[in-house]
């Protein structure tokens, strides 16, 4: 079955027909209805047809957050152009590599843009949204577009992963994935429906936000709030008040600020139904927290990048707080060996997931393709998982693959040690990596400190003391480092291969 979809029309489209007035973004003092946001998509996909841009070729988007977005993601799509989103804070050499590595030949951003400056042999046209020029060709350009006959399995854009190791990657998705992570997650674990409002803290250039401001609320026919700027909780606070959002996206830190904010400041909850995590894993105290202070539960769920959005996840009702729950309708899942062989409920294992939403190769990358998307359309996440037998089968995160280590021929997990290690009230925030010591690997850990505490050998040994008195001696770390902060990458996962000392 691989029949004509256009990714941009299917989700827009409908919603058109049914009610071109509903409101389908609230920006800032604005409304956008449903209407007026086909035709800023249909101009920008003439404007581009126009300009020259091919279907099948790559055009960046440095934006943050906004209508403008829409129209250049959705526009791109419905002539058949890739858009690459990217996050509107990179270096401008960040931009640079990725223009390359694309092979992108236009540009969507703003002036003020640090991607304005960005540069590329391939690159040949820029459009400045916030210039009098681009106004000009937009108004100009025909409000009326037929979508690209499109295939569902045809590349409809790319993301690109910060991943944890080493230069982004192109992760490219197909016309369906958006149509079918709607379908699945959105629908039938989030319950969504054309009365939802969403608000995600996590921006559109990342597919965890792609989901849940872009595709989700135009699949079910629903309205989106969108921030612009950096989040800070007092604007996150004041935005749920405003807005009264009925869903709400954000990763555990975020939370755990909130909560924090909470403290001083009130939050009025109002219409909130369902709150997700993701991003990483949500500590369970956070989830009892957050529920006992505003009524609502926070799903926690894991998504990545290549699979588009979550794929396991807890369910309203029955969460089981320090899980991933269970896995998604539309998705198989299984924990396997080194050897791809799936091993029973209870021992640990690489997470194997297979869906429609899957992204079906790396951009230009055969090595890490072949290590990733394996046989029969299963694709290896690189997470460790346990399905415990005890809890009807959810999911507990050990770690990522690639951060595992072994000390004393045990597994070492790095997540345990750091949960031990943020128990103590010193600890803002930390990460457990390894060193060698004579050839073999030994647990390290780097703690940022809560305000009033002092790094100092004393606190080394009582931090060591607390560790030894909760995990086994092989876990300990054997050094202790204070630092002001945490490697992380864009989306602001810490990057333990930064802190190993081989
Ligand atoms: C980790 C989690 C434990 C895990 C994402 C929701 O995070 C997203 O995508 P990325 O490509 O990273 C994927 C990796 O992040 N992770 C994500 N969620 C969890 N670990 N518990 C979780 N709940 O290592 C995964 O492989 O940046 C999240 C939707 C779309 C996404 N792209």
């Amino acid at each position: 079955m691989n029949g004509i979809l256009n990714a941009a029309s299917e989700l827009v489209d409908p919603n058109v027909s049914k009610n071109p007035d509903k409101t389908a973004i609230y920006y800032r003092n604005e409304k956008i209805s449903y209407g007026a946001l086909q035709e800023g998509i249909n101009r920008f996909g003439k404007l581009l047809a126009q300009t020259g841009v091919r279907p099948g070729e790559r055009l960046i988007i440095a934006l943050p957050d906004s209508p403008a977005f829409f129209y250049a993601f959705l526009g791109s799509i419905r002539h058949g152009a890739w858009p690459v989103p990217l996050s509107p804070a990179l270096s401008r050499t960040g931009y640079d590599f990725i223009v390359q590595d694309a092979g992108a030949v236009a540009l969507v951003t703003r002036t003020d843009c640090s991607a304005a400056q960005a540069s590329g042999s391939t690159l040949r046209h820029r459009f400045y949204v916030d210039t009098p020029e681009y106004a000009a060709g937009i108004t100009q350009a025909s409000p009326e577009l037929a979508p690209h006959p499109s295939r569902e399995t045809d590349i409809a854009f790319m993301l690109y992963s910060s991943g944890s190791t080493g230069n982004p990657k192109g992760v490219p998705h197909r016309h369906r994935d958006m149509v079918a992570t709607a379908d699945t997650y959105a629908r039938q674990v989030l319950d969504a429906t054309e009365t939802d409002r969403f608000f995600s803290v996590a921006k559109l250039f990342f597919a965890f936000g792609l989901g849940n401001s872009l595709s989700f609320p135009l699949r079910a026919g629903a309205s989106v709030i969108l921030n612009p700027d950096p989040p800070t909780p007092p604007d996150i606070l004041n935005m749920i008040g405003q807005y009264r959002p009925t869903l709400f996206f954000a990763v555990p830190t975020i939370y755990n600020m909130l909560l924090k904010t909470m403290e001083t400041e009130s939050l009025d909850t109002g219409a909130l139904r369902l709150c997700v995590s993701a991003g990483e894993a949500l500590p369970a105290d956070l989830f009892h927290d957050w529920k006992r202070l505003t009524g609502v539960e926070i799903l926690d769920g894991i998504g990545s990048t290549e699979a588009l959005h979550i794929f396991l996840s807890n369910r309203a009702g029955q969460v089981r707080p320090g899980t991933s729950g269970t896995p998604v309708p539309g998705w198989e899942t299984k924990v396997v060996d080194e050897n791809g062989r799936a091993v029973p409920p209870g021992t640990l294992g690489r997470l194997w997931i297979r869906g429609d939403a899957t992204a079906p190769h790396y951009w230009n990358r055969p090595e890490k393709t072949r290590e990733t998307m394996r046989e029969e359309g299963w694709l290896d996440t690189g997470d460790v998982y346990i399905q415990t037998p005890g809890t009807e089968g959810a999911f507990v995160f050990q770690g990522r693959g690639d951060d595992m280590f072994k000390v004393d021929a045990n597994w070492v997990s790095p997540i345990r040690v750091e949960a031990v290690l943020r128990e103590h009230p010193a600890v803002l925030e930390c990460a457990v990596s390894h060193r060698r010591l004579e050839g073999l690997a030994k647990p390290l850990a780097l703690v940022v400190l809560r305000p009033g505490f002092e790094g100092n050998p004393k606190l080394v040994g009582t931090l060591r003391r607390h560790v030894l008195a909760n995990l086994p001696a092989y876990m300990c770390p054997v050094q202790i480092d204070f630092v002001q902060g945490l490697p992380k990458t864009e989306t602001g996962k810490v990057q333990r291969f930064r802190l190993k000392k081989d």
